[in-house]
């Protein structure tokens, strides 16, 4: 066979295994490989399309990616109008709507489908010969607009349908949504680029879908639920909605796994109250559930009032978004000192719970949305997730009202607020001072890479903090014996031995003292940098942003975070009590200029026992000579120390091809 023969042959089989493994993964939630065997297959296929330009079919993977920004998305006129649901309100309302289709029908009970009630935007996908030939919104139910370039890097949506039992024409209604996950996870991206967030999934949905550059609905997690078929040509279809829907889902085409038969409106209701009861762990939103009478010949019979069928009916849950006022806006500091306004509110009832805060995130977060107090707002509650303001209603905003500006000074500690370049979270910047901060400021100054003070865990630091034994870091070294036997679960040797780990952990090294110190953006090699390059804490403390600059790995954020935390005088009073109680640190001979050894600048990961010293010595001297010691192994490592008995870290630095060395060759390359 000829290679252009081959490769045809090939990319056929490869288009097949990868749209059954889509099929696995994002219609079934049940994958039979893993990613990397998936990704595998694909870029097998994206080289083969590369190489054979002419093989690039329409249902080919490769081409969910987008395309080309339109000018206009065309109109599409649907062949049968896509009608809306009538709502109810209530169960009352629901039994009337059983009671008409009965009298109608001339039936004592009837059997529906009964379907959770998805909120997006509604879509109609039409198959020719069994491939996705064209996406279009509803728009007003008679005419929507061509998304097929949109709805084509959605992965739900298959670009050919299975099987092959398929109508010649096919058309499947449904909605495209964005799960809670994907919505959250859209809305934090949008934040880091301070860009506009949405205010439901439905909008985000919405916007996502139409969108003329499809590349950019390409990165939005969209997800696609079908609830029916609108125009079937060629093949007879089952009786009942629920078979349809059967029969759409073995097409490949997501049905949601809730659809149930009900029989009469006491099924229903049971139905909807089971709903009600999971909607917060159901893992997109849903707005209420939708009944549709099951069988075909009975849905005919009842027909059509103006635009809605009487043979389905929307049974609505509590809204989720309601009118209140924002009394205050509030700033609450969290334990690493973020710094968020929280809006304080009239209590309202969203969905059966009392709302009284809503976050409103940061200043850029309330600039976008323009949140002042006295403002009349949507708020809105959804799921476990924190209630937010969704807009503000201008019409009712009293007079004077003014712009809110967050405060410069933390509301706790009255340290400066700073924000630096490129993150969106303002934060405290007292962090060895700040009551709100305190507790994980402790935890990490005695941690063991640390101050190292052997004995003083995590829930001994709550309790002395609880009792209000500490103010700052500094009352550390002042605690008394009595102070601390009278701790839970703490004796009269226990707490001396807490006073010894005390005495023993005043004796430390520079870069340990200023990693824990606990400053922004400053771990262990950064400290270690800082000590090496400076030599005294008072210089460090001194330099500027262009002299902190200076120093191997430092750049301008974190000269930025270093340079703020030594400019808060509260933190300096810490760490001069701290020197006062007599943590102290051999001298270190500074060295500027970068260190010209074969190790400085690597990446290196230690594993196993080495004879010669331990991890924390040999990790020591790797850093005092520029080297980066990192506890996992990627790509990026340059060499793997491996000891005795090393393990799977090994393993999987053989399988990257990184360089090993033997304890042997380590400490011949640290002498060179
Ligand atoms: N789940 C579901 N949503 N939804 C919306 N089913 C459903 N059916 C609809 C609509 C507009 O309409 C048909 C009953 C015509």
């Amino acid at each position: 066979m000829s290679n252009a023969k081959q490769a045809k042959q090939r990319a056929a089989e490869l288009r097949t295994q990868i749209n059954h493994h889509n099929h696995r993964y994002y219609v079934l939630n049940d994958p039979e490989i893993p990613d990397v065997e998936y990704d595998r297959l694909l870029r097998e296929l994206e080289q083969i399309e590369a190489q054979y330009p002419d093989l690039i079919t329409n249902d080919s993977p490769t081409q969910r990616v987008g395309a080309a920004p339109l000018a206009a998305f065309a109109s599409v006129r649907h062949a049968l109008p896509m009608l809306s649901l009538s709502n109810a309100f209530s169960s009352e309302e629901l039994q009337a709507f059983d009671r008409r289709a009965c009298e109608k029908l001339g039936v004592e009970k009837i059997r529906y489908s009964a379907e959770p009630k998805l909120d997006g935007l509604a879509i109609s996908l039409l198959y020719e010969d069994g491939l996705l030939v064209r996406g279009a919104t509803r728009g007003d139910g008679n005419t929507g607009e061509d998304v097929s370039q949109n709805v084509r890097t959605i992965a739900s949506v298959p670009l050919r349908l299975l099987g092959e039992n398929y109508p010649r024409r096919l058309e499947i209604r449904g909605e495209v949504i964005l799960s809670r996950r994907g919505f959250e996870d859209l809305n934090r991206r949008q934040r880091e680029l301070n860009a506009k967030t949405f205010a439901n999934p439905r909008n985000a949905a919405a916007g996502s879908l139409r969108q003329l550059d499809s590349r950019v609905t390409a990165a939005r997690p969209l997800e696609l639920y079908c609830y029916g078929v609108g125009i079937v040509e060629g093949i007879e279809l089952p009786p009942s909605h629920s078979e349809i829907l059967e029969q759409v889902r073995a097409w490949g085409l997501r049905v949601s796994p809730e659809v149930r038969v009900v029989e009469g409106w006491q099924g229903c209701l049971d139905y909807y109250e089971d709903m009600l009861s999971r909607r917060e762990q159901l893992p997109y939103e849903v707005d209420g559930v939708v009944y549709k009478v099951d069988r075909n010949d009975q849905q005919q019979q009842l027909g059509f009032v103006s635009r809605a069928p009487r043979w389905a009916l929307a049974h609505k849950f509590p809204a989720q978004e309601e009118v209140t006022r924002v009394l205050a806006i509030d700033i609450q500091v969290g334990r690493t000192g973020a710094v968020t306004p929280v809006a304080r509110l009239q209590p309202v009832s969203v969905g059966g719970v009392t709302v009284t805060n809503a976050t409103l995130h940061n200043q850029d977060e309330i600039d976008r949305k323009d949140i002042r107090i006295g403002d009349t707002v949507i708020v809105r509650r959804a799921g476990d997730v924190i209630p937010e303001v969704v807009s503000v209603v201008l019409s009712e905003r009293p007079d004077g009202a003014e712009k809110f500006k967050m405060p410069d000074k933390c509301p706790v500690c009255a340290s400066h607020i700073v924000r630096l370049d490129g993150e969106v979270v303002a934060r405290c910047s007292g962090g060895l001072y700040c009551a709100a901060q305190r507790r994980e400021a402790i935890k990490h100054f005695a941690s063991r890479r640390a101050m190292d003070i052997e004995g003083l865990g995590d829930k001994l630091v709550e309790q002395m903090d609880e009792r209000g034994f500490i103010h700052d870091l500094s009352d550390l070294y002042h605690l008394d014996k009595q102070q601390i036997a009278s701790l839970e679960r703490m004796g009269e040797k226990s707490a001396q031995n807490l006073l010894d780990g005390f005495d023993k952990s005043k004796e430390t090294t520079l870069p340990r003292f200023i990693f824990a110190l606990g400053i922004r953006m400053v771990g262990e090699a950064t400290a270690h940098s800082l000590a090496t390059y400076f030599g005294t804490l008072e210089a460090i403390a001194a330099a500027d942003k262009e002299a902190l600059q200076a120093v191997p790995d430092v750049g301008p954020i974190v000269a930025e975070s270093v340079y703020r935390f030594f400019r808060e005088q509260h933190n300096r009073d810490v760490i001069a009590r701290l020197r006062q109680a007599g943590v102290h640190w051999p001298r270190v001979r500074p060295s500027p200029k970068p260190i010209d050894h074969p190790l400085s600048g690597k990446k290196i990961v230690l594993t196993g026992t080495l004879e010669s010293m331990t991890r924390d010595q040999a990790k020591a001297r790797l850093q005092a000579l520029g080297a980066k010691v990192s506890g996992s192994v990627s790509v990026k490592t340059d060499y793997i120390v491996a000891g005795e008995d090393a393990g799977s870290k090994l393993e999987k630095a053989r399988q990257l091809g990184v360089a090993t060395l033997d304890e042997q060759a380590f400490l011949r390359l640290l002498d060179a």
